[in-house]
């Protein structure tokens, strides 16, 4: 399954807002929630696989996830229903044809976090159901092969929590998803912020936060894009994987000023999977 991969270029990731060390319980991999935060499972991505629990409680978790590199890498959860196991998404994976890049129907996107910088972390909170996921990174660089192809799939467990519910976090500006555009509720400014995702379309959406390195633009970003030579002119500073129609994630964002942009490659099958980027889902800004 290739799923936003193409073009995938993954981007961004930065997040990370300063959190003190808790000392926490991970026997589920979940740590230990104060009422005020969701609690925050951690995986890292490495060329080419996962590290990270395999069982987490259900509700409001902040994923945090590092990137080992050397290249770029996000965490995507699909949901599996129909009774449908990892090993099933495997072998529909493999048997899927260049071009068929969406998941099996079966397999539904249900948010993640997008790609921090090697050697970086970025983190993304979302309410998560219990059920069966599988874990992936359909990020495709270098070579257009989707690294879940590669080995970057595993298998999640969400188990119903039990005590008390973390609480929705708040954030200062929403960006909504519409089929195809980003909705900001304000103009996005220097400093920190806590970014809201909505997905109010039909089809699934990501949101990706790329900073375009000095000199750099929109041109040398889309150019890398088609080809991944060099490095990615800019930096990936992280955003919501791509999630289902309704859902909700909420991101850190620390903007200096520069040139940005915020992307969504989740390809269109009405459209000959053309990705929603180029019907509208690129959001250059700039802060001064
Ligand atoms: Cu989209």
């Amino acid at each position: 399954m290739r799923y936003a991969a193409m073009l995938g270029i993954a981007l961004l990731g930065l997040g990370a807002c300063a959190r003190k060390d808790e000392s926490a319980s991970k026997a589920e991999g979940t740590m230990a929630s104060s009422a005020a935060t969701p609690p925050e499972v951690h995986f890292t991505a490495k060329d080419f696989s996962f590290e990270g629990p395999a069982t987490i409680s259900s509700g409001w978790t902040t994923i945090v996830l590092h990137n080992d590199g050397p290249t770029l890498h996000h965490l995507m959860l699909l949901r599996l229903t129909d009774g449908k196991t990892v090993g099933d998404l495997e072998a529909a994976a493999a048997a899927m044809k260049p071009g068929e890049m969406m998941p099996p129907t079966w397999a539904v996107p249900a948010g993640g976090v997008n790609p921090p910088d090697p050697g970086a972390d970025t983190r993304a909170t979302l309410d998560i159901q219990p059920g069966d996921y599988a874990v992936v990174c359909v990020v495709d660089i270098p070579d257009h092969v989707p690294h879940m192809m590669k080995g970057m799939i595993s298998a999640l467990t969400v188990r119903s929590a039990s005590g008390p519910a973390a609480p929705e976090p708040t954030a200062d500006v929403t960006i909504n998803q519409v089929d195809f555009a980003f909705a900001p509720s304000a103009p996005l400014t220097a400093g920190h912020h806590v970014i809201k995702v909505v997905n109010l379309g039909t089809q699934p959406h990501e949101l990706e936060v790329i900073k375009l390195a000095e000199g750099k633009t929109m041109d040398d970003l889309a150019q890398w894009g088609q080809t991944f030579q060099g490095p990615l002119p800019g930096s990936s500073l992280g955003g919501a994987a791509p999630m289902a129609p309704g859902q909700v994630e909420y991101f850190p964002l620390d903007l200096t000023p520069g040139n940005y942009a915020i992307l969504c490659f989740v390809p269109d099958p009405t459209k000959n999977n053309m990705p929603h980027l180029a019907e509208g889902m690129v959001l250059p800004f700039t802060i001064s």
